[in-house]
């Protein structure tokens, strides 16, 4: 990849601006919130801002039900205060990512009502179906395809007298891609972004936005069932099927490499720098290299790599993860770069799931690792999982509170405010009450503290960026070697450069390396190390400072 390009070994920051900071004291975050705190960001070293959805919701499901895909959401401020973040954003050099929701709008979206109305040009805009009837007499969904939020995957609507599908909530109905209609007027929505000056898109649920084209008779084929309850116990939930017909269908990949060509077209005709594309898709390495591109054509440059974020355990052993990287490194094609996510919005914070300390390891590997960087808002501070109960939750009929299943199913725990410092609410708003209660440990985990502390996780994430100013983890070759089950040690190496060994010591006892038996390490090799005994944070212990002149904060 030409890393010359700005988004290459980029550090991404995924803002969830609901939970960010809240500057009219109404308890929930909004975009004026973000704009003050772009500074603070661009101090960390972030590269570019990821906002999740900022766009007019019913907020089902916070944000990811678009009714309005032109006009900012009331509750996070104007249009005005969207183009003073952009302005600002610029101002401090960090680079402003929207979220891209394509594949469904709210039931309140105006193309919904216009469809279920049967407007012409609009009958087919959603994916509508008769479903069938049973022997009873009894109407019965076209399919037995599921929700990723459990039950059914079609909603029948009284009004339209048909079925409609929701591969998420109830309230966010699949668009008809294979309506020329649809395609048209979502790359409208992109090019309209694009005008406010944006730098790129994160695009939302990729691989479920097309779906095997119906029969004759408008019915759909059932997919196969995964019937193994230590895979999936709960038949209601969507793991309990293969989605052979619902998910990354060719037409997706073709998708992705349209908006591709739509924004090189796009910095063509208004010249700037280029316009990345971040894609989510929870899928295999081998589709998931597709939406990078097939060779002859390119999709995304940054499609998100969520293993870590899935498959890392307490007892993950070195082997294991080495595996996984070289897996990576070895599939991708060529020009793209890798990257390493450990969190976001939807599963639980990792220093939740492995721990503080482990945290410190994985962010060493996050920043060390060839390629680009995303950490979701708080994951710098090593923030955990807040502990939110079914009554505090404010989304009572959304895809994230479900009364009987709240523990098991609601993301709320991981979009608890921000810990900004231990003042009230911890500086994320000046509310009675928060939309979310803050985590019960922010007097002691916040920004501040961890500022002002002699060592912290953020201190440590930060001279881990300012580290990856060096060539050599910018543009150098890794080497892995894992020892035994405890230890990885791999290397950074760019031609004539510095060369960076990175010790891991993911066991249970301090081992004495000999690292010479495993690099040359020549003259002017460095080493960071972290080990799970040395106490946390003491990840880098030489001083980025011989390398990078700039002053820490
Ligand atoms: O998530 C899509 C998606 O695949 C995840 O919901 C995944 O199925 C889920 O996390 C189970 O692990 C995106 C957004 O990130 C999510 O917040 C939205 O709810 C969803 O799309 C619908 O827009």
């Amino acid at each position: 990849v030409n890393s010359k390009e700005w988004w290459a070994n980029g550090n991404y920051y995924q803002i969830y601006p609901r939970s960010f900071q809240d500057s009219d004291g109404d308890g929930i975050g909004d975009l004026n919130g973000v704009t003050q705190k772009l500074q603070y960001l661009k101090e960390i070293g972030f590269t570019g801002v990821w906002l999740s959805p900022i766009f007019k919701s019913p907020m089902v499901d916070f944000g990811y039900d678009i009714s309005d895909f032109y006009a900012i959401h009331p509750e996070y401020g104007t249009m005005e205060d969207f183009k003073a973040l952009v302005a600002r954003a610029k101002q401090v050099g960090i680079r402003i990512i929207l979220d891209f929701v394509p594949n469904h709008t709210s039931d309140e979206c105006e193309w919904f009502v216009k469809s279920v109305n049967r407007e012409p040009g609009y009958e087919d805009f959603y994916v509508w179906s008769n479903g069938t009837v049973d022997a009873n007499g009894n109407r019965q969904p076209p399919s037995n395809w599921l929700s990723a939020f459990r039950y059914s995957a079609w909603q029948w609507n009284d009004k339209r007298q048909q079925y409609y599908l929701h591969q998420f909530s109830i309230q966010q109905a699949d668009l008809n891609y294979r309506n020329p209609l649809v395609v048209s007027k979502m790359k409208e929505v992109m090019r309209y972004w694009l005008d406010t000056g944006i730098s790129g898109f994160r695009i939302d649920a990729l691989p479920f936005m097309f779906e095997k084209e119906p029969y004759a008779n408008g019915s759909y084929p059932d997919e196969p069932v995964i019937d193994n309850v230590s895979v999936c116990p709960d038949p209601d939930d969507e793991c309990h099927l293969k989605h052979i017909y619902t998910q990354d269908q060719p037409e997706s990949i073709e998708m992705v490499y349209q908006w591709r060509e739509l924004v090189e077209q796009y910095r063509k005709e208004k010249g700037g720098e280029s316009i990345v594309l971040l894609t989510e898709a929870y899928t295999s390495l081998d589709n998931l290299m597709l939406y990078y591109g097939d060779g002859q054509r390119n999709g995304s440059m940054v499609p998100f790599n969520f293993y870590f974020m899935r498959n890392l355990k307490n007892d993950s052993t070195a082997p294991q993860i080495v595996d996984y990287i070289q897996q990576w490194m070895t599939h991708m094609p060529t020009g793209v770069q890798a990257n390493w996510v450990l969190g976001n919005h939807d599963n639980s914070r990792y220093s939740t799931r492995l721990g503080v300390q482990r945290a410190d390891l994985f962010t060493i590997m996050l920043q060390t690792l060839p390629g680009n960087a995303v950490t979701y808002n708080g994951e710098e501070l090593a923030m955990t999982d807040g502990k939110v109960s079914w009554k505090h939750t404010v989304d009572p009929q959304g895809c994230n509170a479900n009364r009987f299943n709240y523990e098991s199913y609601s993301r709320d725990p991981c979009r608890t405010p921000y810990q900004w410092d231990a003042t009230k609410n911890s500086g994320f708003s000046s509310a009675a009450h928060t939309w979310l209660p803050v985590a019960s440990n922010y007097r002691t985990n916040n920004a501040l503290a961890q500022l002002r502390a002699p060592k912290s996780h953020l201190q440590l994430f930060m001279k881990l960026i300012r580290l990856r100013q060096m060539r050599s983890l910018q543009d150098g070759a890794l080497k892995i070697k894992a020892i035994g089950n405890d230890i990885i040690i791999y290397s950074r190496e760019a031609a004539g450069d510095d060369m960076f060994v990175i010790v891991l010591n993911l066991g249970g006892n301090e081992q004495s390396l000999n690292i010479n038996q495993y690099f040359d390490m020549g003259s002017k090799a460095e080493v960071i190390t972290s080990s799970m005994q040395s106490g946390y944070h003491d990840g880098v212990i030489i001083d980025p400072s011989k390398y990078v002149a700039e002053p820490y904060v």
